[in-house]
């Protein structure tokens, strides 16, 4: 095998030099795809068919029609997990509209394409996980469900990076969104969670958090683990006097919160519930998935 990175591309495995996409490509043009961010964990995918689900259901929703069944993208997955040698990485998952004229219109597109990349990713230094992070709260604000449904995982995430640019501007790694009520949605990539006397609260999808993978193995973990969950609209003073408060992603896993917008949560360090739901989390990544093969 050589060195080069094998990309799936429509149908075949090639070196990373040859995945090539048309600049016709309305993916390109105008944002028309959808995407999913996957992680491996120990020669197994966790949480694959959720992620595939969640896929077909963002692939519905945009009236963009798969060419390839689930178990087929589930297989095309492992296979590329399989062809770049790894066991502990993430996938990028990513499928457009396809090649067409310039012009909105999708049916321009003959054939959606899909590609495939398995990488090795770190979002946050390790030192985060035991510190925790600072937030701010960002200006931008998450859409809303009159727009683009916010549950598609689309190929814009302009927003989302817009979000993001002003937390780096601000010296942290992430923010709060609001909708456009003014109560708290999600972060930039992650689910929020806050703990307050005991109880772990989210924000309803219907407030514009993202139906997270990771946010419902939080929801599993809680449930075997005794611990009181609820989703709830919460407000930044909800955020501010939490007991404790933690982010979600695939790519982040499960990660503390001790400063937002400059007050400190709890007694500023990570709290109980987060290291139990950490503990339970890094078990069940380490434990379940579908195997590469
Ligand atoms: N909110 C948004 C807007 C997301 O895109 C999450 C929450 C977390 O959901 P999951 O299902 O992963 O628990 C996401 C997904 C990246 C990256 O490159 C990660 C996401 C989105 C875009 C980019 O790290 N996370």
């Amino acid at each position: 095998m050589s060195d080069s990175k094998k990309i799936w591309l429509d149908g075949e495995l090639v070196d990373e030099a040859a995945a090539k996409i048309s600049v016709f490509d309305h993916g390109l043009l105008y944002g028309d795809g959808i995407f999913e961010g996957i992680r491996f964990y120990n020669g197994r995918v966790f949480r694959l068919e959720e992620h595939i689900d969640r896929l077909f259901l963002s692939a519905k929703a945009i009236l963009l029609k798969m060419p390839w069944t689930q178990s087929e993208v589930c297989d095309i997955v492992c296979e590329t997990i399989r062809a770049n040698g790894l066991t502990d990485g993430y996938v990028r998952l990513v499928v457009t509209r396809g090649s067409g004229g310039l012009g909105l219109n999708p049916y321009l597109c003959p054939t959606p394409s899909m590609f495939c990349i398995a990488a090795s990713i770190q979002l946050y230094p390790e030192e985060h996980y035991e510190k925790g992070l600072e937030l701010i709260t960002c200006a931008t604000r998450r859409p809303s469900h009159a727009t683009l449904s916010p549950q598609v995982k689309s190929l814009n995430y302009l927003n989302n990076v817009m979000a993001k640019v002003e937390c780096i501007k601000a010296g942290v790694m992430e923010g709060l969104m609001l909708n456009e009520e003014g109560t708290v949605a999600e972060c930039t990539g992650d689910t929020i969670f806050i703990v307050k006397n005991g109880v772990v609260i989210t924000p309803k999808i219907s407030d514009g958090a993202l139906d997270g993978i990771t946010r419902a193995v939080i929801f599993d973990l809680c449930e075997r683990q005794d611990i009181d969950i609820i989703e709830d609209t919460l407000t930044r003073y909800d955020v501010y006097t939490s007991d404790e408060c933690f982010l979600t992603g695939t790519a982040a896993e499960v990660i503390p919160v001790v400063k937002v917008d400059d007050r400190e949560i709890g007694d500023g360090t990570p709290g109980d519930i987060f290291k139990e739901l950490l503990k339970g989390f890094r078990e069940e990544a380490a434990n379940t998935g579908v195997e590469i093969g």
